[in-house]
């Protein structure tokens, strides 16, 4: 079996394709004016962020990017592979995001993206988990991937509310303000993702009841489809209306730049 497993799923996939969709064409608009390369920076990858996504949606809707996962007690789930391939290339672009406008280094950019592409990889590893060959339930395999995952996303946090923030705190008042928004926005935002998949199909923590999860598919693809929609158009629209914000964190960066 391929594609989504009900017609809720099917328009909510729909809209996240259709809202990722009208979010890149905004941002295309929005930055086609820009001629200071700094700052097209920030314009190109929150429309890359969102044209991802656009992309994976639809191949969650059209039924490419879902699967069936056949479990070691021979229980079925279906998979959305697809979000991970999103979130893999998503999540670091709006880290790199923040990171520049906090006016970060190198090395504190390629530390949050390391730990976010090890959350994401080893989230995915807890989806795909059939338990086969552990000496864990599947659940409890799939659970215990979880937990590897949310080590990372911890530390991740804890990278972008210390290191970050004090790097962006040395910025203008402005640009500071703005960088605090959008990073309690992703505290707020990225913390119910693991939320949904522990009470959602993934974690096959409601197998034996009739339901994979304590949750059906239908409400976790309507919730994941809000949340990707705020932390990736909402996030751009915060970001990218800014301009004159973008304006002091682009000048500020020159600056150092040129150190
Ligand atoms: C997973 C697996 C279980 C543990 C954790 C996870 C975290 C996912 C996050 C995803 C963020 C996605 C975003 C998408 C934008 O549209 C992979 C669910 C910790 C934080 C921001």
């Amino acid at each position: 079996m391929a594609g989504p497993t009900s017609d809720i799923q099917t328009i909510a996939l729909g809209i996240g394709t259709l809202g990722m969709a009208l979010g890149t064409l905004a941002f295309i608009a929005m930055g086609s004016g820009e001629t200071n390369e700094r700052k097209q920076e920030f314009f190109i990858i929150t429309t890359f962020i969102t044209g991802i996504a656009a992309v994976a949606y639809f191949s969650m809707f059209q039924g490419f990017g879902v699967i069936e996962v056949t479990l070691a007690n021979g229980e079925a789930l279906t998979i959305y592979w697809a979000r991970y391939a999103d979130w893999l290339f998503t999540t670091p672009l709006l880290l790199l995001d923040l990171g520049l406008l906090a006016g970060a280094d190198r090395n504190t950019i390629a530390t949050l993206v390391g730990l976010d592409v090890g959350m994401i990889v080893t989230g995915l590893a807890g989806a795909l988990a059939t338990g086969a060959g552990s000496p864990l339930s599947p659940a409890g395999t799939r659970i215990a991937w979880w937990g590897i995952s949310c080590g990372f996303f911890v530390v991740l946090l804890y990278y972008l509310v210390s290191t970050l923030s004090s790097v962006a705190a040395q910025r203008s008042g402005d640009v500071a303000s703005l960088f605090s928004t959008l990073r309690n926005l992703v505290i707020v935002l990225w913390t119910a993702y693991p939320i949904v998949w522990i009470l959602g199909t993934e974690s096959a923590l409601g197998l034996g009841t009739g339901s994979p999860g304590l949750i059906g598919l239908n409400v976790e693809t309507i919730l994941f489809m809000v949340l990707d929609l705020a932390a990736k158009v909402g996030f751009g629209f915060i970001l990218l209306r800014s301009r004159d914000v973008l304006d002091q964190a682009a000048s500020a960066s020159e600056a150092a730049a040129a150190d």
